[in-house]
């Protein structure tokens, strides 16, 4: 089979003729219209960005290229190692070779690819010492940006630029700085965590690293090997048996493959695509994104999830492992709410439904007995998820009373010993590559011209909406 850019070009002409011929016919066309509201409230529902691999319905949550979650899991090729095991996830490869091309990768087409981002994944020696020469107290996010726009210093796209070649031709250096990049972020995650948090035990192990690269094995496993969270290939430091090993790998590929993208205007999307309309090469463009990302509205959430459910926890059993009984939770989340706190992980700025990436996160925790039987904060956020809808829509603001994508996360990430809440975010920060990249390509491909929107001070839009 093709290879993943030689399977793009095969594609590229179809879909530059149906780009053109909407450009060409509707142009002058209207797709919706702007209010005063929009315009001073965050742009919301205003149709204002194209954005191919995904759209959010607001009552069934994501799909891409108009495939479910469910069916994405259905088709998309798993792990080499893993084929026939039913508790494997897909590869989040996989959901990028799907998002960037719209067609399903064979089982052949993604071990070749998952091979070649572990080739690529080793750190140029100077980002390797950027990311040692920071202090352990900077936030992880803000080391993670760092070491991707350092990475400019490579970018084939920027050189070749700075030579001069035709616009035509601009994709094919944006494509080769994207692989690039997605191959490098299992290595920047793992060197901030071992940084931030484990230069202890490094030294007591007597040793440099968490773990190492494997190269016949996908992009996940590397990252929770980097992180020193495989049972081989790194130092275990969570001491995991074969299965805790291969379960956390799956959750890595789940919560990468999910959270990879999500249409084009959340805050990481929309700034990625923004930032490489300058044609700023990708690595300037998605350290833009991940600066996004780190703020608390956007991806920060997962963390506050975390702090909340352990803090119920400790507050209504203490040291104890059995759930308090509903009403002493329903309690509990009603003096929440009425000291004018929002309750973490509930509601959606567009979303209407329970967020379908939740469900699919409970239900890993829930095939796992290890979670599900044992594990309180898990049993915590899936007996949330039954009561708290009940008491948000008796409290009656929120217009989203169901649990949001980051209701799930963390808590499953906490169960396997990433205890660093601030930690949470770079994971998001290894999938969100693969959403507004794949997009940032075809930016190129289609020739989308530099952002420029309209800006008005506040008498000429009382003037214009009189
Ligand atoms: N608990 C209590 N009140 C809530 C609430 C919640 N979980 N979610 C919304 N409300 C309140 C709002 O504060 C607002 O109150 P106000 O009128 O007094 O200001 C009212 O309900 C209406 O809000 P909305 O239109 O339903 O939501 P929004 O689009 O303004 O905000 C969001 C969406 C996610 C920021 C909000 O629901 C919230 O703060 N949730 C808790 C934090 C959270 O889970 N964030 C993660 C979101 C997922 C993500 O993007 N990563």
């Amino acid at each position: 089979g093709k290879d993943l850019k030689s399977t793009l070009i095969s594609i590229i002409p179809e879909r530059k003729e149906a780009f053109l011929k909407v450009k060409k016919e509707y142009s002058d066309k209207t797709i919706g219209e702007l209010t005063v509201g929009q315009c001073l409230g965050g742009m919301r529902g205003t149709k204002s960005l194209y954005w191919e691999s995904s759209v959010l319905d607001p009552n069934e949550g994501i799909r891409f290229h108009n495939k479910t979650i469910d069916e994405c899991q259905e088709f998309l090729p798993k792990s080499k190692h893993e084929i026939g095991d039913k508790l494997s996830i897909f590869l989040p490869e996989s959901m990028f070779w799907y998002l960037l091309t719209g067609q399903v990768p064979t089982q052949e087409q993604v071990n070749a690819f998952s091979k070649e981002l572990a080739e690529k994944a080793e750190l140029p020696a100077y980002c390797e010492k950027i990311l040692d020469s920071l202090p352990s107290t900077l936030h992880p996010m803000t080391q993670m940006s760092i070491a991707i726009s350092a990475l400019n210093h490579d970018s084939l796209f920027a050189k070749a630029y700075e030579k001069g070649i035709a616009k035509a031709d601009y994709w094919e250096y944006v494509f080769d700085d994207v692989i690039n990049l997605i191959a490098k972020l299992p290595a920047i995650a793992g060197k901030i965590y071992q940084n931030t948090y484990k230069t202890d035990i490094l030294k007591s192990k007597n040793t440099s690293e968490l773990g190492q690269l494997n190269k016949d094995q996908d992009w996940s496993y590397n990252i929770a090997s980097f992180l020193g969270m495989t049972e081989k290939d790194s130092l275990n430091i969570n001491n995991f048996s074969t299965t805790e090993s291969k379960d956390f790998v799956n959750l890595v590929r789940l919560y990468c493959a999910l959270h990879g993208d999500h249409e084009g205007g959340n805050v990481s999307s929309h700034a990625t695509h923004l930032v490489g309309s300058a044609l700023s090469d990708p690595y300037l463009s998605y350290s833009a994104g991940i600066q996004g990302l780190a703020g608390p509205l956007h991806g920060l959430a997962a963390q506050e999830v975390v702090r909340f459910i352990t803090t119920m926890k400790e507050k209504l059993v203490g040291n104890g492992d059995k759930l308090p009984s509903d009403e002493k939770i329903v309690e509990y989340l009603w003096s929440i709410l009425n000291s004018g706190r929002v309750i973490p992980g509930y509601g959606h700025a567009v979303l209407r439904k329970p967020d379908p990436r939740f469900k699919a996160m409970l239900e890993f925790g829930l095939a796992r007995p290890s979670i599900a039987e044992n594990d309180i904060f898990f049993q915590f956020v899936h007996k949330l998820s039954q009561v708290a809808p009940g008491v948000l829509t008796e409290h009656g603001k929120t217009k989203n009373p169901y649990p949001n994508v980051d209701s799930g996360s963390g808590i499953l990430f906490y169960h396997y010993g990433i205890k660093e809440t601030l930690y949470f975010t770079v994971i998001f920060g290894c999938s969100r590559a693969l959403g507004p990249l794949n997009q940032l390509i075809w930016d190129r491909i289609l020739g989308l011209p530099i952002e420029r929107p309209k800006s008005i001070d506040l008498a000429t839009i009382a003037k214009l909406s009189k």
